[in-house]
C-alpha cells in the first residue's frame, strides 16, 4: 500500500475533522522526524495510521485488541480513552499487516508514552500535540519546547497530561508517570 492508500482507508474510518487531525500529525511527524534524525517514511505512516480506531465501536475495538493476543491491563481495561491507542496499533497489526514494532509501538504508546520510548514514538507522542489544528490552552509552550529538545518536549506534555488528568480526577497510567520519571530525572541529573 502506499501512503495515499493508507490516507484513503483512514479517510474512511472516521470524520472529517479527525482525518485533518490524523493527516496533521503525519505532517508534524515528517517535520520533526527531519529535526530529530527520525526516520520520515515510517513518522509519516504512524502520523497517519495513530487514530486508526479512535471512531470504531468498542466491540470492534475489542475484537482487534483480541486477535493481536493483547492482554489489557484492569486500568486500560477501564479507562475506555486509552483503547484506541492499543486497538490502533493491534488494527494495523492484523487487519493491514503491518509487522513494523517501531511503527506499532508508536501508535500502542500515542496516548500515555512509557518509559524508554524509541525516537519514533517520541516524536508521534509530540506531533499529536502540537499538530496544525490544535489550540488547547499551553499549545504555544509546547511548540517551543518540541522547538528547543525531545526532551523538553516530551517532559511538557507529560506533565500536562498528568496534570489535566489529576484536576479532573482520572486515573493516570503507570506508563505515563513511568515515562514522566524518566525525563524528569535527566533534567534533574543535568541541573545538578
Ligand atoms: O486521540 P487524540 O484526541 O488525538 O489524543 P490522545 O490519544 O492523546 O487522547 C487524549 C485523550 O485521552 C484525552 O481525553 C485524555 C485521555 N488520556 C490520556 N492519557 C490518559 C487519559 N485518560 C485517562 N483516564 N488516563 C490516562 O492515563
Ligand atoms: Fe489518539
Ligand atoms: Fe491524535
Amino acid at each position: 500500500m502506499t501512503m495515499k492508500d493508507y490516507e484513503t482507508l483512514i479517510a474512511s474510518r472516521m470524520r472529517q475533522p479527525r482525518f485533518k487531525h490524523s493527516k496533521n500529525v503525519a505532517k508534524e511527524a515528517v517535520r520533526l522526524a527531519k529535526k530529530y534524525g527520525a526516520d520520515v517514511s515510517r513518522a509519516e505512516l504512524a502520523g497517519i495510521l495513530h487514530d486508526a480506531t479512535k471512531e470504531t465501536p468498542e466491540d470492534e475495538q475489542m475484537r482487534y485488541i483480541e486477535k493481536a493476543g493483547i492482554i489489557l491491563t484492569p486500568l486500560e481495561c477501564s479507562t475506555h480513552k486509552l483503547w484506541h491507542a492499543i486497538s490502533g496499533a493491534a488494527f494495523v497489526q492484523v487487519e493491514l499487516g503491518i509487522t513494523d514494532e517501531d511503527i506499532l509501538n508508536s501508535i500502542r504508546y500515542h496516548t500515555t508514552g512509557r518509559e524508554g520510548m524509541s525516537l519514533l514514538e517520541k516524536v508521534i507522542f509530540i506531533a499529536d500535540f502540537t499538530s496544525a489544528e490544535r489550540d488547547y490552552d499551553g499549545v504555544d509552550r509546547m511548540r517551543k519546547a518540541a522547538d528547543k529538545s525531545l526532551e523538553d518536549a516530551m517532559l511538557e506534555g507529560l506533565s500536562f497530561t498528568i496534570a489535566d488528568l489529576s484536576q479532573r480526577k482520572l486515573a493516570i497510567a503507570p506508563d505515563t508517570f513511568s515515562a514522566y520519571n524518566e525525563v524528569a530525572m535527566l533534567k534533574t541529573n543535568k541541573k545538578k
